[in-house]
């Protein structure tokens, strides 16, 4: 894998996703499923840093006043809690709130983009798109949670745009160990459709 076509893609690694008390566990899932992730995840940060690869963060979350917030998101569902109401760490998914912020294990390090997403997929109401034609990259590594929603949604349209997607399979996770399954195979099904799956230990090996 040769550096400087890549960046590395970190989805969603929030608390609010990831930590007892925060959205994820309101909506009723297990957040352990997806803290399986982290070590891995960490070891891919580490060594992608160390390579000088572009890294490049989201958080999905709203403005204050949830006007970025379509009621047909704010409204599904029947969680116990709802977006933008207040948690135990801050206002759920409310941008600058302590449970929107990613997991201290996975923080960002100065100078890597942080964007804020009101959607499922890195593209839309963002400026990530924009970065990722100024950093000059055709293609993505990509990580995070969850593999069938927010991963899924953004290699779509990262391929519909013409990157190439290599998701790292131990470094997404799903709280639906089905759907994670799943959702690996279907990105690589036909050849690749949407892109390309493979362990981070193959990443590593690569970047070494
Ligand atoms: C969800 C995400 N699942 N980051 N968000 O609502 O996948």
């Amino acid at each position: 894998m040769s550096e400087g076509d890549f960046a590395l893609v970190v989805i969603d690694m929030q608390r609010d996703f990831l930590e007892p008390g925060g959205f994820g566990e309101t909506l009723g899932n297990d957040v352990s499923l997806l803290r399986r992730v982290i070590a891995p995840l960490r070891a891919v940060l580490a060594a992608s840093r160390a390579a000088g690869v572009p890294v490049i963060h989201t958080r999905e979350g709203h403005l204050p006043d949830l006007s970025d917030c379509p009621p047909a998101k704010l409204l599904r569902g029947a969680p116990s809690k709802r977006i933008g109401d207040p948690g135990p760490m801050g206002r759920i998914l409310v941008r600058g709130e302590y449970g929107q912020d990613i997991i201290d294990e996975l923080a960002p390090t100065p100078g890597e983009l942080v964007f804020d997403k009101p959607g499922k997929g890195a593209f839309h109401a963002t400026g990530f798109g924009d970065a990722l034609a100024a950093l000059g990259v055709s293609r993505l590594v990509v990580t995070g949670v969850t593999t069938e929603v927010c991963v899924h949604t953004t290699v779509r349209e990262a391929n519909d745009r013409g990157y190439d997607c290599l998701v790292l399979e131990d470094c997404t996770g799903s709280y639906f160990p089905e759907f994670h399954r799943t959702a690996l195979r279907m990105i690589s099904a036909q050849g690749g459709i949407f892109g390309w799956t493979a362990g981070s230990a193959a990443y590593l090996q690569a970047l070494a």
